[in-house]
């Protein structure tokens, strides 16, 4: 049976990108393998945020996981600050980490372009170290996840070799799993950007309440043509908005074309902002009730046990290889 990893760092409130990008996938997942499903807490950390809205931000993304369909029955849901495999996993790789690749991560030189050099982050520049470690204290098989992070399990790929090449078998080989349509939504204020919840102009929230949801794409960017038709270079504001009515319909981008074929600009916003809400709407109600409820708490509690159990597997397995004693 393959295993399947993902995590999704708790800096901000979620938005409509994340919930294509990942969250509405997961559901499926979980009939396919052992799913372990995390809050990359520690990678909140990288960059400056305040206590209660990490935590507040932590308790939201374990409902929207569990609002999303995830069965704790199926999955091992939990914070990867309780599992310290984590963190001392990410101190042994590393030193098989080279500071000329993580330089080049996209995500860090975007990230640390916007701060004072002086005030960058150790954490910030060794975050692919942490996900690394995220991804192989499992064995995953597959991680899903959004476009902008397939450079980090690349990386991790090189490091699987890395380590294999020198100490022999100890590291699974993960790939990264990402939808063909919709790994990477766009801003609805400046479609040339991703829809990103630390940069929230252009962003659908998903905790937005129905009306603002409608007010944001109907008030989209889009261009001074009239044709819907998908065209990410002359028409990434119609394009964005045909994949997001594509993913929340399941279906393809040219039966989306097909069904607007001849349609205003302003009518298929409409059917774009219904099909968002005739989804999203029902998701925040479970997400209600579960937050209400507490549901996630023991949730959290279990799925920390047994993944402190499968880590340490994996953990004592590369301590030996490395050669540190075991006392
Ligand atoms: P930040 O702006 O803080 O970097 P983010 O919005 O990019 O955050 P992450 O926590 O980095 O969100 O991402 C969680 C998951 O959602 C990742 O797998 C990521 O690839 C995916 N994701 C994020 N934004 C989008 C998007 N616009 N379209 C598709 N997938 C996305
Ligand atoms: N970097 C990811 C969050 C993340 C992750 C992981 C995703 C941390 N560790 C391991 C998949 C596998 C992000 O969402 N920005």
């Amino acid at each position: 049976m393959k295993t399947i990893l993902t995590g999704i760092k708790p800096t901000g409130k979620l938005t409509l990108g994340n919930y294509i990008g990942v969250l509405k996938r997961l559901k499926d997942f979980q009939n396919q393998g052992e799913c372990y499903i995390f809050i990359a807490d520690l990678h909140a950390l990288t960059l400056p945020i305040e206590p209660s809205e990490l935590n507040e931000n932590s308790i939201d993304i374990a409902c929207f996981y569990l609002a999303a369909g995830l069965d704790p029955n199926k999955i091992t849901l939990f914070l990867q600050s309780s599992v310290s495999a984590h963190a001392e996993m990410a101190i042994i790789l590393q030193n098989y980490l080279y500071m000329g690749e993580l330089s080049r991560m996209t995500q860090f030189k975007d990230k640390s372009s916007k701060m004072n050099k002086n005030s960058i982050g150790l954490g910030l520049f060794a975050y692919p170290v942490l996900m690394a470690g995220d991804i192989l204290l499992y064995d995953a098989d597959e991680v899903p996840v959004g476009e902008d992070q397939i450079q980090h399990v690349e990386l991790t790929r090189d490091l699987v070799k890395r380590i294999n090449n020198r100490y022999g078998d100890v590291f699974k080989m993960p790939s990264a799993k990402f939808n063909k349509v919709g790994a990477r939504i766009m801003s609805l204020s400046d479609p040339s950007k991703k829809m990103s919840k630390s940069d929230p102009k252009g962003d659908i929230f998903l905790k937005d309440d129905v009306k603002t949801i409608r007010k944001k794409i109907m008030s989209a960017v889009t261009d001074s043509g009239c044709e819907i038709k998908y065209d990410e270079e002359n028409k990434p504001g119609i394009s964005n908005l045909l994949t997001i009515y594509a993913c929340m319909k399941n279906i393809s981008i040219e039966e989306a074309e097909k069904v607007f074929n001849g349609y205003r600009y302003g009518d298929f916003k409409k059917c774009v902002a219904d099909a968002v809400i005739e989804e999203i709407e029902p998701f925040q109600q479970r997400y209600i009730e579960i937050k209400e409820n507490k549901l996630y708490e023991d949730v959290l509690r279990q799925g920390a046990l047994k993944a402190n159990k499968k880590s340490q597997e994996v953990l004592n397995r590369i301590k030996e290889k490395i050669g540190l004693l075991k006392a």
